[in-house]
């Protein structure tokens, strides 16, 4: 029996085991949503209230499950809508599979009503897209989209469907791809001359450092990483997208890399002698100046993207694998160690952070509340349990230093690209893909008016989200910029704020204001414990720079604790 283009688009996404998509409907994607209707009870449709919520929604829900996201679109601006998102998955090697419509096949390329040329549009920013003009395609491209997504470095893949291919008819056949061989697929198997190598340098090595990236999430690799640590004594530290891979509280754990990231972890790397990179890509926020780089170190670069290997740091052993293999292989070949002085550089180095710049941020004694205040009593509240979601800027740096994340997957922030506006509708897929978790957003006043009106998503999805906005009444970050490169010339950068609680309570959620100390914990406990979705609006210091800092341009080793 024939069955139309767009129930096949259904069928196909069930195949792939798809329970959950965001979208917003449209004219050239109307045939796939009357599909939609007859599936409501196997295949849910979050209505987002804004194209880029559904990308970004579908990122949170991806991040957290490990599963494919899903996104759906109409054609025209619903598919440009979509456009930040994918370039933010990309960047963030985030796998979703996004569905847009498109015009008639026949009034393609006549500037028909809502045509845009969309896969010209995503070509730099997707691993791979096509288009889709008649109904037999669907089956074999949506495969081959998921297992494109998915496979070796995960990132975001498009569909446009024209319209008559979503009417016309077909007999459904579904067979799940598993093409070998294109340049997304690296050879998966470990090259054992590379394992003994790499062995060899970690057991000679006196100060070894392993620098932990978001591929130890993506793998899964978090037991095998512990154990590498564990066995050879190294320390460790991630990037922002590598937090929660290792347990904060390990006596092993030396805590953030990077511009905003700590000081021992910072200024050791170019000490160390045999650095051990897992899933990270070296980004410019985490090497600073790469002349001054770690040039006395053997770097052993394991990795998944050739294009990664070498790229800004030339390494001793290219290791192209998938993490979790390449730690399972490496193991048998590690001697067990332990490295007391060099760990003692790195204790010294927290002690001198600590006493310079943490102990006045987490415990002020006078003034407005600091933000690192507020994450510091957050995460001792919860022992570190929750999922946070964090948007970008100063709050973001001051959630990723402050936070003790306790547990795997529990960090979701926007890396790459740096997109404000990610995290309340990422917040929402995050808690859709982990209900039974404490799902909370820490925004700025800035990035939360740029999706503020996903909060229509939590209100009519009853999602029990928990909302932090750290209010400093700046664009703060850019303001730290000014002040320190621009000789405080604030330029457009102070905000006039609405008020956030009217506007949520607008949206039937639960809010409160908090100006002052005296209120904090209270209030954090009243969120903490809320059973619904609950946002906490937090007056924060104006003037407040996060430190340390690695100042644009400059080393590693000159990161500034003021
Ligand atoms: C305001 C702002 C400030 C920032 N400051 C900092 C900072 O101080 N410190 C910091 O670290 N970052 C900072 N960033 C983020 C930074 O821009 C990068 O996004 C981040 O450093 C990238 O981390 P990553 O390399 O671990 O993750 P990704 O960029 O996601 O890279 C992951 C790597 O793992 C590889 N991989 C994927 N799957 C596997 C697998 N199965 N096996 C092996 N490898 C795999 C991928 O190919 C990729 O190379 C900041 C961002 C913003 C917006
Ligand atoms: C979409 C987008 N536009 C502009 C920027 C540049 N930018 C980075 S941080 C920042 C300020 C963020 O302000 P806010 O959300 O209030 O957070 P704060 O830094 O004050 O904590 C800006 C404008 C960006 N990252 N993303
Ligand atoms: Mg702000």
């Amino acid at each position: 029996m024939k069955i139309t283009g767009s129930k096949a688009i259904v069928l196909s996404l069930l195949q792939e085991e798809v329970d959950l998509i965001f979208g917003y409907p449209g004219g050239a994607i109307m045939p796939t949503y009357d599909a939609l209707y007859d599936a409501k009870d196997r295949l849910r449709h979050v209505l987002v209230r804004h194209e880029q919520g559904a990308v970004h929604a579908a990122e949170g829900y991806a991040r957290v499950s490990g599963k494919v996201g899903v996104c759906l679109a109409t054609s025209g601006p619903g598919a440009t809508n979509l456009v930040t998102g994918i370039a933010d998955a990309m960047l963030d090697s985030v796998p979703l599979v996004c569905i847009t419509g498109q015009v008639t096949s026949s009034f393609l390329g006549t500037d028909a009503f809502q045509e845009i040329d969309i896969l010209s549009i995503t070509a730099a920013i997707t691993k791979w897209s096509c288009q889709v003009t008649s109904a037999e395609e669907i089956p074999s491209s949506i495969a081959r989209a998921f297992h494109i997504a998915k496979s070796g470095r995960p990132g975001p893949v498009l569909i446009d469907i024209t319209k008559d291919a979503q009417f016309g008819l077909l007999e459904f056949f579904y067979s799940p791809c598993k093409e070998q061989g294109m340049q997304v697929f690296p050879s998966m198997k470990v090259n054992s001359s590379l394992v003994k190598e790499a062995a060899e340098l970690i057991n000679r090595a006196s100060k070894p450092y392993l620098l932990v990236g978001h591929g130890v999430l993506i793998a899964g690799a978090e037991k095998e990483l512990l154990n590498l640590a564990e066995k050879a004594g190294i320390p460790v530290a991630c990037t922002l997208l590598g937090l929660s891979a290792f347990p904060t509280s390990h006596p092993l754990y030396m805590g953030m890399l990077g511009m905003h990231g700590n000081y021992g972890p910072n200024v050791l790397t170019n000490e160390a002698d045999v650095i051990v990179a897992v899933g990270m890509r070296f980004d410019d926020r985490v090497t600073g100046c790469l002349k001054n780089y770690a040039k006395q170190a053997k770097i052993i670069h394991i990795e998944i993207d050739d294009a990664e290997i070498n790229k800004n740091v030339k390494v001793t052993v290219p290791f192209l694998a998938d993490a979790k293999q390449a730690l399972q292989e490496l193991l048998p070949y590690i001697k067990p160690k332990n490295h007391p002085l060099w760990l003692e550089k790195f204790k010294q180095c927290a002690e001198l952070e600590f006493k310079e710049v943490v102990e006045k941020e987490i415990h002020p004694s006078e003034g407005h509340i600091k933000m690192a205040e507020v994450i510091h009593s957050l995460s001792a509240k919860d022992d570190g349990k929750a999922i946070i979601v964090s948007d970008v800027g100063q709050h973001q740096m001051v959630t990723a230093r402050y936070h003790a994340f306790a547990q795997t997957n529990s960090h979701i922030t926007s890396g790459g690209l740096g997109t404000m506006g990610f995290a309340l509708p990422a917040a929402i897929g995050a808690k859709l893909a982990a209900m039974n978790r404490q799902v909370i957003a820490v925004i700025g006043d800035g990035g939360f008016q740029m999706n503020i009106q996903e909060l229509g998503v939590i209100s009519q999805e009853h999602l029990p989200v928990k909302i932090v906005i750290l209010n400093n009444q700046y664009l703060g970050m850019v303001r730290q910029w000014q002040e320190l490169f621009f000789e405080s010339r604030y330029s457009c950068t102070e905000m006039h704020n609405p008020d956030f609680v009217k506007i949520d309570e607008g949206y039937g959620i639960r809010a409160r204001k908090v100006v002052d100390r005296l209120h904090l914990n209270e209030a954090l406990d009243e969120m903490l414990e809320a059973k619904e979705a609950y946002l906490l609006e937090i007056v924060v210091e104006k003037q407040h720079k996060v430190f340390p800092m690695i100042p644009s341009g400059a080393s590693v080793s000159e990161v500034r604790l003021k």
